[in-house]
């Protein structure tokens, strides 16, 4: 991605996005502003994956595949046969979402980055507001444990294509 998509994106995903949840593994001067949850106790490589219930399935309610959308917009997230809670909480068959912006692939076994690309909705929200730069993006969704882990197999939606105009 671009300097000027970061830019863009900390200024739209504001700190409720950003300051939702920093993944363990950060060093503790990039870990500013809040700590909503207890951080895991365990190093996230050697903690055990969530299995998600059969059917589990997340999806983008809006924008759908090959729209086009203004500079600002919601993104709306669904989903089937699991539930939502903040990061942190260990509840089982629940997680927390992550949109991905522009993102080629993840390590599935590994917590997911917090950056301008992974936004975490880190305290259970099921939408976030958006700023892109005009022109073509990706987005997809993905599930994450309560230390933003996906799980096995990962609960991913679709990757969708979008026009920012
Ligand atoms: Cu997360």
């Amino acid at each position: 991605m671009t300097r000027t998509t970061a830019l863009t994106l900390a200024m739209a995903a504001g700190l409720a996005a950003l300051a939702a949840a920093w993944p363990a593994g950060l060093s503790k001067a990039q870990q500013t502003g809040h700590q909503h949850h207890a951080q895991p106790t365990q190093p996230a490589q050697t903690a055990k994956r969530q299995v998600p219930p059969r059917g589990a399935l997340v999806y983008f309610h809006y924008p759908l595949d090959g729209i086009s959308v203004s500079e600002r917009f919601t993104v709306r997230i669904g989903l089937k046969e699991m539930g939502v809670a903040p990061a942190g909480v260990t509840t089982p068959v629940t997680g927390h979402h992550h949109l991905l912006i522009d993102v080629d692939s993840i390590a599935p076994d590994q917590p997911i980055p917090a950056d301008y690309n992974h936004i975490h909705l880190g305290n259970g929200q099921t939408e976030v507001v958006v700023t892109l730069p005009k022109g073509r993006h990706t987005l997809q969704l993905l599930l994450g444990d309560h230390a933003h882990v996906p799980h096995d197999p990962p609960v991913m939606s679709q990757k969708i294509r979008i026009n920012v105009r």
